[in-house]
């Protein structure tokens, strides 16, 4: 079932374990909200496929994730969403591989080094070097790692699925139009110079304006 959405509101195709409270968290707005603007559906009995309208602001901006060489079946966004002071932030990605423990002196597979980088190209280049053009950290302010304006909290994978909105005044989603975000192998450790120690690249996407 398609359904559309009035303007001003966001389309959610409903997905195993979707409640309106989980929902109204994630697009930051409230479960009363979501009840008021479907008033065919029953919030109790969700049906996998078919389309929520959250009265939600639409993102400003928007990176649709596509995995590289390393990891294809990755997909997903990344919204960023204008709010007073800064960006609302959320992400939305499949596909992410299984977390594996530090094994050998090797860095963990996942929670996973979360960016923007520089430059909107997410050519895959090859697995020795995913997406060799987009660029270093979006780093602004000339801060160390860890207080870049593109350093995002680390992306947890719930057997592949990742899902979270965090806040950050460090950019409106005007000024990341065009850089790109980047998801990596390992964790971000949030010291190492110049970032992270996150490991490759497994997914890109540019952030394009909505
Ligand atoms: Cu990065």
């Amino acid at each position: 079932m398609t359904t559309k959405c009035p303007s001003g509101s966001i389309p959610h195709i409903i997905k195993a374990g979707d409640t309106y409270y989980k929902l109204a968290q994630y697009y930051n707005v409230s479960a009363a909200q979501i009840a008021a603007a479907n008033p065919g559906m029953d919030a109790g009995n969700l049906t996998i496929g078919e389309t929520l309208c959250i009265p939600a602001e639409m993102p400003a901006a928007r990176a649709a994730i596509r995995g590289g060489p390393l990891r294809p079946q990755i997909s997903g966004t990344v919204d960023f969403f204008d709010a007073p002071g800064g960006s609302w932030v959320c992400a939305d990605i499949n596909g992410l591989p299984p977390y594996k423990p530090a094994v050998d002196g090797q860095s963990p597979v996942g929670p996973h080094g979360f960016h923007i980088h520089t430059i909107g190209n997410c050519q895959p280049g090859n697995s020795q070097n995913p997406f060799p053009s987009s660029g270093e950290h979006w780093n602004p302010t000339k801060q160390p790692h860890g207080n870049h304006a593109g350093d995002f909290p680390v992306l947890f994978s719930n057997h592949g699925q990742a899902r979270m909105c965090f806040f950050t005044d460090k950019f409106t989603p005007e000024q990341v139009i065009g850089k790109s975000v980047i998801i990596h192998l390992n964790p971000d450790d949030y010291r190492t110079q110049p970032a992270g120690n996150s490991g490759k690249k497994l997914a890109c996407g540019v952030i394009e304006r909505v």
